[in-house]
């Protein structure tokens, strides 16, 4: 009998629109401020980016992502919300949603099972898992924006899909690392590879 495939799915960058809901947020509240454009983003962190840009820039961005509603209110990233729920529905494939919530408790958690069940349903709930530490959570695939995926499990069981985004579009290519470039990729071919 064939077995299930096991798909885990970053959240951030992958189905939400953190980066493009960052930006509108930041700009909004420190209009004064330089900011760094979606073409001009370079490296995973954006407080990271911020701060080489100003000292200053690195505590505001980070007051824009530990607001309240600031999770709540990301977009879905183009296509994803239908994907995902295409995706649960295949025969044999169990689909998970795999991500790091802020060390900023108050708002991100909750926020982040508010944005679940209102995008994808109530039935999604069953399917979160929020974990600072992606390497123990077994898998067959992760999709996921983060080029760097460590923790305590040096050899964690899924290969991760690195989603394309605007701060790893322009990293080399990779021999070892496979790309999604937008959920009008071919995802179901990527699925199939693997079962
Ligand atoms: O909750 C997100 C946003 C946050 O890290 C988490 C990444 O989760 P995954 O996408 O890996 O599941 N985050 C935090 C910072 C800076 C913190 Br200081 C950042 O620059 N970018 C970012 O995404």
């Amino acid at each position: 009998p064939a077995s299930r495939l096991r798909v885990l799915l970053d959240m951030d960058g992958v189905i939400a629109d953190f980066e493009g809901g960052f930006l509108k947020k930041y700009r909004q509240r420190y209009p004064n401020d330089p900011y760094i454009s979606l073409e001009e983003r370079r490296g995973f962190w954006v407080s990271t980016q911020y701060g080489e840009l100003r000292g200053d820039l690195c505590d505001k961005a980070i007051s824009i992502w530990e607001s309240k509603n600031f999770f709540m209110e990301l977009e879905p990233i183009p296509g994803s919300v239908e994907a995902v729920k295409e995706m649960a529905k295949m025969k044999n494939t169990d689909v998970f949603i795999c991500t790091s919530p802020i060390k900023h408790y108050a708002h991100c958690p909750y926020e982040k099972y508010a944005w679940v069940e209102r995008h994808l349903g109530p039935d999604f709930l069953e399917k979160v898992i929020l974990t600072r530490d992606k390497t123990i959570v077994s898998g067959d695939i992760l999709i996921d924006d983060k080029p760097d995926i460590f923790g305590v499990e040096p050899n964690p069981s899924w290969e991760h899909i690195l989603f394309t985004a605007c701060h790893n579009k322009h990293l080399p290519a990779s021999t070892t690392q496979r790309r999604l470039l937008s959920w009008a990729d071919d995802w179901r071919g990527i699925l199939e590879g693997k079962r």
